[in-house]
């Protein structure tokens, strides 16, 4: 039967969240740098090591069923491919950055500027949107550093921190759009079951990081103030102590307002409270 294949980016901001993701999903393989093609032990599955540049097209043509990249290179490259799920890392903004003493100052301003980017298709499409006339220039790499170059007025590229367009005297102007890791598939992919198999424990992984598990001591008097605080879990556990009137409740609480509900849980009358990472949660 055949085997397939899942294409991830050999090295780069991409790749060890994607290995890290693949292992906590069970899979089982060697992650050699020197390899292209790394087999897995317990699942019919190979992790092909490639550019990221070269990911969305593989996937595409079906030389790899399943691919790991930025969603800014599935857009650049226009690529028909199935959006399997988006996996919360290698998060980025793409923007027009300009010179801090940039005379631009509205978007009908870039009519007639030069732009440099390695992006030329995202924002060909955002000008066309907009009706601007402005000349794309592709580059590489180094974008930053073409305004200072006087090779363009302005820059599209990606942008996380901002440090990198800080320390070359830019400023963004504006979003064109936001960007995360996304697992996608082939069109006319041959083993559904085994990609639908793949994808829950992708799933049960991404859910697991955004939860808690939180275990605290309370006293009966407090508890039903308690367990109000907890109106998202369908039923936490509540355990008899040795001490009698006090109990201790199981749940789990999302990552997002973890320390808010803490905080109100500790004024409710929790004590004790012990936070644990979850590994996954089955659905
Ligand atoms: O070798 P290969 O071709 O595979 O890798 P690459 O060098 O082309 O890509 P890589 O590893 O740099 O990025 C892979 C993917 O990570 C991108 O396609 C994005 O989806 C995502 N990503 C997330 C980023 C960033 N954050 C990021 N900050 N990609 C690039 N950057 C660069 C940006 O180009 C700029 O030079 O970081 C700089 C800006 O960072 P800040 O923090 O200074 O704003
Ligand atoms: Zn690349």
């Amino acid at each position: 039967m055949k085997t397939l294949k899942i294409a991830i980016q050999k090295s780069g901001r991409l790749n060890e969240k994607s290995v890290e993701l693949l292992k906590n999903c069970g899979l089982n393989f060697e992650n050699y740098k020197s390899s292209l093609i790394s087999p897995v032990s317990n699942f019919p599955l190979e992790i092909l090591f490639l550019r990221d540049d070269d990911i969305p097209e593989y996937v595409q043509d079906g030389i790899a069923d399943l691919g790991i990249v930025g969603e800014n290179m599935i857009e650049e490259t226009e690529v028909d491919v199935n959006y399997l799920q988006r996996l919360g890392f290698g998060k980025c903004t793409l923007k027009i950055a300009i010179p801090n003493n940039s005379d631009i100052q509205q978007l009908s301003d870039f009519n007639g500027k030069a732009i440099a980017t390695s992006y030329p298709a995202i924002l060909e499409k955002f000008l066309a949107k907009n009706d601007i006339k402005a000349d794309v220039r592709m580059i590489s790499g180094s974008v930053e550093i073409s305004p200072g170059l006087g090779l363009s007025d302005a820059i599209f590229d990606i942008v996380s921190t901002g440090g990198t367009l800080k320390s070359n005297g830019l400023k963004p102007f504006t979003d064109v759009m936001s960007s995360e890791a996304i697992l996608i598939g082939n069109k006319n992919v041959e083993r559904p079951e085994l990609i639908e198999e793949l994808i829950a424990r992708i799933q049960s992984v991404l859910r697991a990081k955004e939860t808690k598990y939180v275990v605290l001591n309370v006293n009966r008097d407090n508890l039903e103030k308690v367990l109000a605080l907890l109106p998202g879990v369908k039923s936490p556990s509540v355990i008899p102590l040795a001490e009698a009137d006090w109990v201790a409740v199981h749940t789990v609480v999302p990552e997002r307002d973890f320390w808010d509900k803490i905080s109100q849980l500790k004024q409710a009358g929790a004590q004790g409270i012990i936070v644990m990472p979850i590994e996954k949660i089955i659905a």
